[in-house]
């Protein structure tokens, strides 16, 4: 059990949620380094005990700072979790050049101070590192699909997951990957899908179904995502590869179905809008592994129910994500979407 956690990019969705996770169900303490770029917000943070979280804002790419903070790593089961990443297809496809700096000059500045000082790491990743499958493709992604990224985010995720595999075999660096699939739960940016059409229906505006909405997503709990990387840094093998995930494949155009009949409008009442150049088709993840060696399982199991909660957290935090929602959706009316 690890005494003291660095979490990169702790402000954002899947971080802070991985943030109170470890204070509810450990006795860590947690450091939080984040450049609160438009994507971290300290208000996700608000509220938890201060003995225990502290914020530091900062880039990691700044080696110094990345260096400081990983020496105060001396525990032996003390841990870099690396979440900071720009994280958003569509950015990507608009400006890569940030992708570049922050995910793979980030993970090799992370990387070199794991490795001068022998600190444990676990490396965040995405299933889209696998590239796209057919809607009737039998198979899901495991643990051996080869590297097939589609998107100038994913190629930079697929680039900072084999930096990992590079520095664990050539410099003994102590490291875990894990690639999980699509997150969904509180303090999801407006940006992403779900959050997007819970907050376009609270404004009155109908949701945006890129192309014909038949594009499948395999959906996890932010929560259960946070339980699986704890499992995987209590009882994950060093060197080893774990993907994640809550068998939750739905196509976009059942999920938004879904919350419009949630929010009490009718099924029906959306917009198709312009494709996303490139768009991957299908994910689906394989988690056997995980489940059968670490026994990991998710608590979250009804998406529906899942969702419910979802559109009820946007509902009761409007201050949250209020400010973000104007220049977001002008980002999306400029590429037609
Ligand atoms: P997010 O965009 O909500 O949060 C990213 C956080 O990183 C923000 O707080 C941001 O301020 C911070 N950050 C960005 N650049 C930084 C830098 N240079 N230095 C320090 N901090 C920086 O992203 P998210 O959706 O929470 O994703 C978190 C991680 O999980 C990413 O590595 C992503 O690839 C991975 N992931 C996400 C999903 C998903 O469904 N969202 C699924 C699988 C994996
Ligand atoms: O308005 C929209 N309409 C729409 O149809 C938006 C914003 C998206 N979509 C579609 C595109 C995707 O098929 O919904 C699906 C989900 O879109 P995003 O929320 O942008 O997620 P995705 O591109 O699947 O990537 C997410 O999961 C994997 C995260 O953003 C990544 O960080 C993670 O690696």
């Amino acid at each position: 059990m690890p005494a003291h956690l660095l979490v990169t990019g702790g402000a954002g969705f899947i971080g802070s949620n991985f943030v109170h996770h470890v204070l509810a169900a450990t006795d860590a303490r947690v450091t939080v380094l984040d450049k609160l770029t438009y994507a971290g917000n300290p208000a996700s943070l608000a509220g938890l005990p201060e003995d225990r979280m502290r914020l530091v804002e900062g880039d990691i790419t700044d080696a110094s700072l990345v260096d400081e903070l990983v020496g105060g790593l001396t525990g032996e089961d003390d841990a870099i979790v690396h979440y900071a990443a720009e994280s958003h297809n569509d950015n990507s496809l608009n400006d890569p050049s940030p992708f570049l700096h922050t995910n793979l000059t980030g993970t090799f500045t992370l990387l070199e101070a794991a490795r001068r000082h022998d600190v444990r790491y676990h490396h965040i990743s995405t299933d889209e590192v696998y590239g796209d499958l057919e809607l009737d493709d039998p198979e899901r992604f495991t643990e051996h699909t080869p590297y097939n990224p589609s998107s100038p985010y994913s190629s930079t995720k697929a680039g900072s997951d084999l930096l990992v595999r590079a520095w664990v075999r050539s410099f003994g660096v102590r490291a875990t990957i894990s690639n999980c699939s699509n997150n969904y739960g509180p303090r999801q940016h407006v940006e992403k899908f779900i959050p997007r059409q819970i907050t376009n229906l609270i404004d009155g505006i109908r949701p945006r179904l890129y192309g014909e909405g038949l594009n499948v997503r395999d959906w996890i709990h932010a929560d259960d995502h946070s339980s699986a990387v704890l499992t995987i840094l209590e009882k994950g093998r060093i060197g080893e590869t774990y993907l994640i995930g809550a068998d939750g494949e739905e196509s976009n155009k059942d999920v938004v179905e879904t919350i419009l009949r949630l929010m009490g409008r009718d099924a029906g009442d959306y917009d198709h809008v312009t494709d996303r150049p490139g768009h991957d088709l299908r994910y689906a993840i394989d988690s056997t592994k995980l489940r059968t060696e670490l026994g990991w399982a998710p608590a979250f199991r009804d998406f529906e129910a899942g969702l419910a909660a979802t559109i009820d957290w946007y509902r009761g935090n409007e201050d949250w994500w209020r400010p973000q929602k104007a220049a977001t959706e002008a980002k999306y009316a400029k590429a037609g979407q």
